[in-house]
């Protein structure tokens, strides 16, 4: 049991309490429960089994958590979510897997319509039922028919931290058992897609049989769907389906270009060997019978007259013309980060003190962070007036006089709020060393609502960032409707920076849109929006996003300095002469 298969028990009694009419509060406690689980970065199931630990000494757990807790990690389940559970009818649960439908429109289409699984919803949208309940316009109907589609289609993708968890712990397992050259992830994952459908693992071995016997034993097996000598599919616990192949170490390069796709890539690949009378396919590069490459993709690329490409640029989004002139970016790293700009902390909806904050950072070897607490809008977490914000401000100025290299930057996540005015006035943020404006209310309005929200903010002289700039909640939330281009034009006419949020349930802007806004000449930070001091290593995700936007050290302002971030802030260049 890794944390995310505890979270989502969590989440699963909070969509039941929810279609079941619970109180609200209720179902808001289970899903605060469902998130701090998620966002913990130990294993609750090794803190329990250690059992030297009191889990209520955890910052967002308590007596009644933690005793679930246990026992989900002792038991494997949780008795609340049973119980509820029997209370409906099977298939209801399955619904809420459909983009489109939570719990509130489920219980809707239950009460009103006796919806109870995919298949009386798919019947209800012929009939042409759902148009004529209330809340469901012409778009949801659309939404749920896409989304039927694709749940029907068995789509069901798993965050890339989470799938990430599962695919080092079974990595490290197959290791211990020895006999095992060379092992990789390949797929999806390999490519840093900010989802993932399966994992695609490859090995090579010289007792492959025996290494395929180890896999179906793993703990968080729940079913073998298929099992040879050199190839095995299960399922997780968890309902990732896990892909096991041996290949030879000869055809090792080939078919880790092969599985790790993605398909469109390989498509190109191929088209262009045939141009070369080569054959292309997971066993090598062919001319004839005779394999030319196949150990290493290197060899492959380098015979098909390519440089080799990062796996995050395979996409078929024109890196391969890049490959062949030479002309691949040098894409950032994870060690080309010098600080941190989003993150929160106990005074809103985080899980740590500033201090906590700053030794995870220092421990990372940064430079600076931006504490970003909410401002007032966000009522929930508690978010700062001007005075709470003035005060975190000189707690953050005594603790900076104390800290010889290293720096930390009065900041806010400021919103923008629904009429387009920000959450706080000019002469508070004009104190900032750094603002970074999102929107987290009034996701409904009309598009050209929302594109004057954004670039007004954008256009702000105090807001150095927009973050998170589309709102999006991977499998729960579409981005809001906006026009990018026009928040990109602004961005560059301001000197307005755009926020890459690597936090694995937002990952935004999403990787298109940030290659596009490149085109634009837009440039960007990177941050985690961490909830929890171990939450900053996830500037790892934050930099997948940029790789597979094809960004370099340059686009990224906190690949820099202090001083020479601060330097290319707005405030500083055009910002009133407020410093
Ligand atoms: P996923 O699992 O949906 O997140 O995405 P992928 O990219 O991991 O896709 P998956 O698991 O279906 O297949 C792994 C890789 O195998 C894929 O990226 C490319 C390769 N592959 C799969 N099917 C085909 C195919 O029909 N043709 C070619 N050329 N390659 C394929
Ligand atoms: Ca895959
Ligand atoms: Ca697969
Ligand atoms: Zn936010």
């Amino acid at each position: 049991m890794q944390n995310p298969d505890i979270a989502r028990l969590f989440d699963e009694v909070a969509d039941l309490l929810e279609i079941q009419d619970a109180n609200p509060f209720r179902v808001r406690a289970y899903r605060n429960a469902a998130r701090t689980i998620r966002d913990f970065p130990d294993s609750l199931a090794d803190l329990v089994r250690a059992g030297t630990k009191d889990l209520t000494d955890i910052p967002g757990i308590g007596e009644d958590l933690a005793e679930k807790i246990a026992a989900i990690v002792t038991t494997g389940e949780l008795p609340l979510q049973k119980q509820l559970a029997r209370k409906l009818p099977a298939g209801l649960l399955d619904l809420l897997r459909i983009p489109g439908l939570g719990p509130k429109r489920v219980k809707l289409l239950y009460k009103k319509l006796k919806v109870k699984s995919a298949a009386d919803l798919e019947k209800a949208l012929a009939a042409g039922k759902i148009q004529k309940l209330k809340g469901f316009g012409p778009k949801i109907e659309e939404k749920m028919r896409a989304g039927l589609g694709q749940a029907q289609g068995g789509e069901r993708r798993m965050l890339l931290n989470e799938a990430e968890t599962q695919a080092s712990a079974v990595v490290a397992f197959l290791r211990a058992g020895g006999g095992i050259r060379q092992i990789e992830v390949a797929g999806s994952y390999r490519r840093r897609r900010e989802t993932i459908g399966d994992l695609d693992i490859l090995v090579t071995s010289a007792s492959s049989a025996k290494v395929m016997d180890r896999f179906v034993e793993y703990e968080e097996v729940a079913e073998v769907i298929s099992k040879g000598e050199t190839r095995a599919t299960v399922k997780f616990r968890s309902g990732l389906q896990v892909d096991l192949r041996a290949v030879q170490p000869e055809a090792y390069g080939a078919a880790l270009m092969y599985f790790t796709g993605s398909k469109a890539h390989n498509i190109e690949l191929r088209k262009i060997a045939q141009e070369r009378s080569y054959k292309l396919n997971e066993y090598g590069l062919f001319k004839g019978a005779r394999r030319v490459a196949g150990e290493t993709e290197e060899e492959v690329y380098a015979k098909l007259g390519l440089d080799w490409i990062p796996p995050e640029l395979r996409e078929a989004r024109g890196e391969i013309a890049l490959a062949r002139e030479h002309r691949l970016p040098h894409l950032v790293e994870v060690k080309d980060i010098h600080g941190d700009l989003q993150m929160h902390t106990s005074a809103t909806d985080g899980k740590g003190t500033i201090e906590d904050m700053v030794h995870a950072a220092r421990a990372l070897s940064y430079e600076y962070i931006a504490i970003t607490d909410h401002s007032k809008r966000v009522t929930m977490a508690l978010g700062f007036d001007a005075k709470r914000l003035r005060e975190q401000w000189r707690a953050i100025d005594a603790l900076n006089a104390q800290s010889r290299g290293f720096t930390i930057l009065k900041s806010v996540e400021l919103d923008i709020l629904e009429s387009g005015k920000l959450d706080l006035p000019d002469d508070v943020l004009a104190e900032a060393d750094y603002v970074v404006a999102t929107i987290h209310y009034g996701l409904t309005q009309s598009k050209q609502e929302l594109t004057r929200r954004l670039v007004g903010a954008a256009e702000h002289p105090w807001v150095d960032t927009i973050g998170h700039p589309t709102g999006r909640v991977l499998g729960r939330r579409e981005p809001y409707p906006f026009d990018f281009d026009a928040l990109c034009r602004a961005c560059v006419a301001t000197g307005c920076l755009l926020e890459l949020n690597g936090h694995p349930e937002r990952m935004d802007l999403p990787d298109t849109l940030a290659a596009g806004a490149k085109q634009h000449g837009v440039r960007f930070v990177l941050s985690t929006d961490s909830h929890y001091p171990g939450n900053l290593p996830h500037m790892r995700y934050a930099v997948d996003l940029a790789r597979r936007a094809g960004l370099e050290a340059g686009d990224i302002l906190n690949t820099r300095p202090l001083a020479e971030f601060r330097k290319g802030l707005k405030r500083a260049v055009k910002g009133g002469g407020g410093r």
